[in-house]
């Protein structure tokens, strides 16, 4: 059986991660249109660098959780059969012993250069930190992909959902696409699709069933049905 699971920020917010639309609309205090769109980036990059920056630094203090864990046992049952796509830009999927993570929004632990485009793995501050190590010129930016960016990975994620017979929704609002849309996409080709989310998220009437509660409960009792059934 192959198996698409899409997680978003609600897998790790158990694990302290906090999610990004609470009640008040802000994220960590700031409006989004300032921190994670090019035009917020252009008019203020040392905010932006900032706010990212104490995000990397905050990985050192959080830990996978018992969600991360279940889905690492899923791939060491399904190998190929599972594509694991995250919306997370954290590193907890591959802490819990994920080892194939397609990141579609990006990672903390990357830099881009603004000049030549080159993705580095990258640790520490980038504000004040040297420029890029390829072309020598282009200054660094966080390897996230903001609003009216085109995430990563597109081609390989629809073909996945083309061909699943599963699509499994863990811990995102259904707020931002194109992930809100891969419920559609998954269904109109004939796959069962699955949300498993605290609360009913914004496309919840999209999906055969949804299961509502914390993802570090949910998703282990899950993937037990699936490689027990
Ligand atoms: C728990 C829990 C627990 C809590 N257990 N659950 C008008 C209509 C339609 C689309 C558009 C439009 N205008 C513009 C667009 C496009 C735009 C968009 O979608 N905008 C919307 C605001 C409408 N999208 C884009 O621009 C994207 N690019 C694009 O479309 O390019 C065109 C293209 C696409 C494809 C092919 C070719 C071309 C880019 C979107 C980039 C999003 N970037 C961010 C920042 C990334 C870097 C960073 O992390 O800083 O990604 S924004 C932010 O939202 C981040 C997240 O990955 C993303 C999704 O958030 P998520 O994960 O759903 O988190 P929350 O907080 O919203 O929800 C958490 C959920 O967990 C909640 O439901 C809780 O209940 C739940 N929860 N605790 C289980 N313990
Ligand atoms: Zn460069």
């Amino acid at each position: 059986m192959k198996v698409v699971v899409l997680t978003g920020a609600g897998i790790s917010a158990e694990s302290g991660v906090p999610t990004f639309r609470d009640a008040d609309g802000l994220w960590e205090g700031h409006r989004v249109e300032d921190v994670a769109t090019p035009e917020g980036f252009l008019a203020d990059p040392e905010l932006v660098l900032r706010f990212y920056d104490e995000r990397r630094a905050a990985l050192a203090h959080v830990g996978p959780n018992p969600a991360h864990v279940g889905l690492a046992a899923l791939e060491r049952v399904l190998g190929d059969d599972l594509m694991l796509v995250t919306q997370n830009i954290d590193d907890l999927h591959e802490r819990a012993g994920s080892h194939r993570v397609v990141h579609m929004h990006g990672e903390l632990l990357s830099s881009l250069c603004v000049r030549c485009g080159r993705r580095t793995p990258f640790q520490g501050d980038m504000l004040g930190a040297p420029p890029c190590g390829s072309c020598g010129k282009g200054d660094l930016r966080p390897d996230v992909v903001w609003f009216g960016e085109i995430p990563y990975h597109m081609d390989e994620i629809v073909d996945a959902l083309v061909e699943c017979d599963l699509f499994v929704s863990i811990g995102t609002s259904g707020a931002v696409y194109p992930a809100a849309g891969f419920v559609q996409q998954a269904r109109a080709y004939g796959a069962r699709t699955l949300e498993l989310n605290l609360v009913a998220s914004e496309g919840t009437h999209f999906f055969h069933e949804a299961r509502h509660g914390r993802a570090g409960d949910l998703v282990p009792r899950w993937v037990d049905e699936l490689v027990n059934p």
